[in-house]
């Protein structure tokens, strides 16, 4: 759920989100509006389709569908179609803080942000493939600025939102009309009775009959027009709006029950109590113990995913210090060092490998995105150590002749030391005889051979070959890994075992040893 009072906190006025919606699952999306007025809510279909509720209407969406909507406009939950999943991004923020005037000096008045305030109750846009492209790009922009806050991030993000709301407005549709049957001058009356409610939800004195006065229409006009167009009657509206601020002051502070029935304009406790267990099927006291903990869990898991995603980045860009820094930050977070490993290091690890096969990126790029993965896996290692019986057994390990590869391998050894057994580290490029010298001198019952390349994958036959021609084949177990081998190759070369992974290699080596 989009948190805007922490989006305020944060001091900058804008918010994203990410939602997937599952057929089985109704939108984890509140209907709660939203009581700070002068939000801009942005959303985008990302994938799938469905169906997403305004102002009473549902109202048909799917991939490259974008919907501006001022937050305090009554607004339902997005819901995938039957059988499919529904990716929405949004993006929420203050219109006024980010927009102070200049923008609208362009010169068209549907490329600037007046059109999306002024006038339209809801802007639609429905983007073609290349738009679609340039809006998700502009969209990871303002979210990777958000995130790393580096130097002039503030003034990044103002910059990306008016590209992006100029890159829309080419292809907003111009009034809700050609989605949704609504009446301007209707929206008129109600938008700003809505407004009124927001401010003054926790004067319980608050009527419709003062607010019709205070519009100039008679209280009937207001009455019929804001049920036709919210779906609800004045009253109703009036007291969801106060639950679900109740829902957030439960939420967010150590309020008493009675501080908060008096905030939020209610009656009295025992009424208050009756209608929030029929607003959310709890009692006040399970809705505020619950929230808390999915609140702390949510606000934890959050945090971890950036941390990753900036392990990975940075990664990218060969930062070993920051990258260290980042693991270390994450295990401090409570984060599954596996999880770090997998969806930190190793994942900016391949964005690499693509880019070098694509040749985006050369050796001395990857070469120090490889520093930094070795850095970060060094501070992972002692975390990484398995639970259970520990092992004991030697392994002798390397990266076969020709091949200068070492990351993997040394995965591999980390995970095996973390098993508990003994690694002898033969290092890159060796030799087929070595490894059999080693284990024959330090009496080793592993061999583990690791290629990176289909020109070296071949040496590890010349291992087995060589293990045979000593007379060790039977007193050691062969293992061998790396991108290019597999099943099928393991067996042609008669080794004995083949994994795909660091950990699985480790899992093996200790049942081995333990055999
Ligand atoms: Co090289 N490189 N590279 N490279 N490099 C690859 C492997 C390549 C796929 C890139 C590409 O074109 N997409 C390509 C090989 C193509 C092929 O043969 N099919 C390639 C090439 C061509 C080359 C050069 C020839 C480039 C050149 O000079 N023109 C050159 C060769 C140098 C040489 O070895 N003689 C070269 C050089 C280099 C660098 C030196 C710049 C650098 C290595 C730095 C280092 O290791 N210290 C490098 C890197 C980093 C890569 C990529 C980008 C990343 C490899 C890596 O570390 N992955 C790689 C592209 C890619 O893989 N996407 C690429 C992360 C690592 C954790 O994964 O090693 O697969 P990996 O290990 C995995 C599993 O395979 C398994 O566990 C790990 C996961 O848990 N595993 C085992 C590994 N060993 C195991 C052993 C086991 C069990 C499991 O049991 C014993």
């Amino acid at each position: 759920m989009i948190d805007l009072e922490q989006a305020k906190l944060e001091g900058f006025p804008v918010y994203y989100d990410v939602l997937h919606c599952k057929p089985s699952d109704p939108s984890p999306v509140s209907c709660s509006p939203i009581s700070l007025s002068g939000f801009l809510d942005i959303s985008f279909i990302i994938s799938g389709a469905g169906v997403h509720k305004i102002l009473g209407q549902t109202i048909p969406c799917k991939k490259g569908d974008v919907f501006i909507i001022p937050s305090n406009t009554p607004r339902g939950s997005f819901y995938a179609d039957d059988n499919e999943e529904m990716t929405v991004r949004r993006i929420t923020l203050d219109s006024k803080d980010l927009f102070s005037g200049d923008i609208s000096t362009h010169g068209y008045s549907r490329y600037c942000f007046g059109v999306f305030h002024d006038n339209a109750i809801i802007s639609y846009a429905r983007l073609n493939g290349q738009t679609f492209l340039e809006v998700e790009l502009l969209y990871d922009k303002i979210v990777s600025e958000l995130t790393e806050r580096k130097g002039e991030w503030c003034e990044a993000v103002r910059a990306y939102v008016s590209l992006l709301l100029i890159t829309l407005g080419r292809y907003v549709s111009d009034t809700i009309q050609n989605i949704a049957d609504i009446d301007q001058s209707d929206w008129r009356v109600v938008s700003p009775t809505i407004g009124i409610i927001m401010e003054r939800f926790g004067d319980c004195g608050l009527t419709l009959e003062e607010i019709a006065d205070t519009i100039c229409v008679s209280q009937s006009h207001l009455s019929r027009v804001f049920r036709r167009l919210t779906g609800n009657t004045f009253s109703q509206y009036l007291r969801d709006v106060r639950l679900n601020h109740a829902c957030e002051l439960l939420k967010e502070t150590s309020l008493t029950v009675e501080e908060i029935v008096e905030r939020c304009g209610l009656r009295d406790v025992p009424s208050f109590y009756q209608s929030f267990h029929n607003h959310t099927g709890m009692t006040p006291n399970k809705y505020r113990t619950d929230n808390n903990k999915n609140n702390y869990i949510n606000k934890k898991e959050k945090k971890i995913m950036v941390i990753l995603s900036e392990i990975s980045e940075n990664l990218q860009k060969g930062k070993a210090k920051i990258v260290k820094e980042l693991v270390q930050q994450a295990i401090d977070e409570g984060s599954d060092p596996e999880q770090i490993l997998n969806e930190g290091l190793l994942a900016g690890m391949s964005v690499i490998g693509e880019k070098f096969k694509n040749n985006e990126v050369y050796v001395p790029e990857v070469l120090v995105a490889a520093r930094a993965m070795n850095m970060g896996a060094q501070i992972l290692k002692p975390h990484l150590a398995a639970n259970g019986v520990q092992a004991t057994g030697k392994v002798c390990i390397g990266t076969v002749q020709g091949d200068l590869h070492d990351i993997g391998k040394n995965l591999v050894k980390m995970m095996m030391e973390g098993k508990g057994l003994e690694i002898v580290d033969l290092g890159t490029d060796v030799a087929p005889e070595t490894f059999v010298q080693t284990a024959i001198e330090q009496n080793c019952q592993i061999i583990c051979c690791s290629a990176l390349l289909t020109t070296t994958m071949g040496v590890m036959g010349d291992v087995v070959k060589a293990a045979e021609a000593a007379g060790i084949r039977d007193k050691v177990k062969i293992m061998v890994g790396g991108a290019p081998v597999n099943e099928a190759f393991c067996k042609q070369i008669g080794a004995d075992c083949y994994t795909v992974d660091a950990a699985s290699a480790a899992d093996a080596a200790a049942e081995f040893c333990k055999a």
